[in-house]
């Protein structure tokens, strides 16, 4: 099996699993179905099911982006070897988004290239969403720019680079320069690649900088008749687009799949996050109570229980069986497993104090057993000790399952998204497996 159908085959089984624990298993939960949450969840149940439907159709999208008149429509004509978008020396010539199928030489996947307006083109907002939507649909980006880069350009390139998508960055019309400055350009615009970083990754590597000319101005030829007159005349240029479309095929060819489980893979983490967050936001008054009733469980629990090590362990299972109870409520997935890792995270990640509470129990417990011995044997005033050492460790307890409470409520709000089949985790594998030369490597951040 290839490396891009293990990729796609991990991703349908995320994807199918979301599909399944947010659709049908919810149902079956102890707590009665809410119509209210069941509408707001709509959208991000029809996301992920779009999610699933965009690995199986094999179309990989490239949208086209720049400011006005940078040549992004005639790019993607000479690309594609057909004048279909109209191009022209007007600001302005694309209204709005539009797209065309293109199936490539070697016929691995299709694309569908998406012209858009310039980005300085319309108006602010209808701009910025504009461009997120289209952003969020392509699978990778080709940026357009015709001279040094702009600040509006660069600020562009740096909100897409967020977005985490592969880019590469188009320097067209460098017909209209003399090679020399083409160069030094091209050398500029590297710079400005590898200097700007953002989490680590560099904005645009020195490989995805691609030279082209999509629409060549026409060059004056000088023609000798045979009567000996001559006469000036323009020549069209053909486009010099091959190394763009080159690089595009071998994107393409070497990890177009990929690419494809990777759009759809922050689709549906996107998605899920969603369905977490609205679903905890309308269980809030209901996780309250629960989270008080182990509270009031454990501190009692611990207070009364003689036998010290049973404490921790009693302690331990009261504080997963909450994370559970929480999941449940929410009707979020989450394996025994799963809710033991997220436990010992949230142990961890609270810096000590978690962790204090287990040993104090530890010490505590230990005393409370000799205690509890000798004092039925010798001393009953020492039965005054043992209530206050049965109090402390009782609300240190109480104070312990407390925090896990909410700590859980904040993971489970991330959209469980950690599990090995969570769209994380996939992610994660997809871009530490992927060869080092491609641009899906590129994306990875360092950890
Ligand atoms: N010299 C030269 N001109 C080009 C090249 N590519 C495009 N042009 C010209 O630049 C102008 C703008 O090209 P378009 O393709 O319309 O640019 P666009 O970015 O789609 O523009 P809008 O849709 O208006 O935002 C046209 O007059 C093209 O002929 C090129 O490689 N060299
Ligand atoms: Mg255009």
């Amino acid at each position: 099996m290839t490396q891009e159908d293990t990729h796609l085959q991990q991703t349908r089984a995320s994807l199918q699993q979301a599909l399944s624990w947010y659709t049908s298993i919810r149902r079956h939960w102890n707590y009665p179905p809410n119509p209210e949450l069941q509408a707001v969840v709509k959208p991000d149940l029809q996301a992920l099911k779009s999610a699933l439907e965009k690995i199986e159709n094999n179309v990989i999208k490239i949208a086209a982006f720049g400011l006005v008149s940078r040549g992004k429509s005639a790019v993607i004509n000479a690309l594609i070897g057909q004048n279909i978008f109209d191009s022209g020396p007007i600001h302005g010539v694309t209204k709005w988004p539009q797209s065309v199928r293109w199936t490539p030489p070697n016929g691995k996947v299709k694309v569908e290239f998406i012209d858009t307006p310039g980005l300085d083109e319309i108006e602010g907002k209808e701009r910025e969403i504009m461009a997120r939507n289209i952003a969020d649909e392509a699978d990778f980006i080709l940026f357009i720019i015709s001279e040094d880069i702009t600040r509006t350009e660069y600020e562009a390139l740096l909100e897409l680079r967020k977005a985490f998508k592969p880019i590469i960055l188009v320097f067209n019309k460098i017909d209209l320069y003399p090679d020399k400055d083409v160069q030094a350009i091209y050398e500029q615009l590297q710079k400005i690649g590898r200097s700007s970083n953002i989490d680590e990754r560099c904005l645009i590597a020195v490989e995805d900088i691609v030279r082209v000319a999509a629409s060549p101005q026409p060059i004056p030829i000088l023609v000798k008749y045979p009567d000996g007159k001559t006469a000036e005349e323009w020549q069209t240029q053909s486009p010099k687009i091959d190394e763009l479309r080159n690089k595009i095929l071998t994107i393409l060819n070497q990890e177009g799949k990929s690419l494809l489980c990777l759009n759809a893979l922050q689709k549906a983490k996107k998605a899920e996050n969603n369905i977490a967050q609205k679903t905890i936001k309308n269980r809030q008054a209901e996780a309250e109570e629960i989270i008080w009733k182990y509270v009031k469980y454990k501190s009692l629990g611990v207070a009364i229980n003689p036998i010290g090590f049973l404490d921790i362990i009693a302690g331990s299972l009261t504080d997963l069986t909450l994370i559970r109870s929480l999941a449940k409520l929410y009707g979020l997935p989450i394996t025994n497993h799963e809710a033991g890792k997220l436990w010992r995270k949230i142990l961890v990640s609270s810096g000590g104090l978690l962790l204090g509470e287990i040993a104090t129990g530890l010490i505590l417990g230990l005393g409370k057993t000799a205690l509890a011995v000798s004092s039925f044997i010798e001393n009953p005033a020492i039965l005054t000790t043992y209530g206050s050492t049965a109090i402390l460790q009782g609300g240190l307890a109480a104070y312990g399952t407390y925090i896990i409470g909410k700590a859980a409520q904040e993971y489970l709000e991330k959209g469980c998204s950690w599990g090995d089949l969570g769209p994380s985790m996939v992610i994660k594998n997809i871009i530490n497996q992927i060869d080092h030369n491609t641009i899906i490597y590129r994306l990875r951040i360092d950890e």
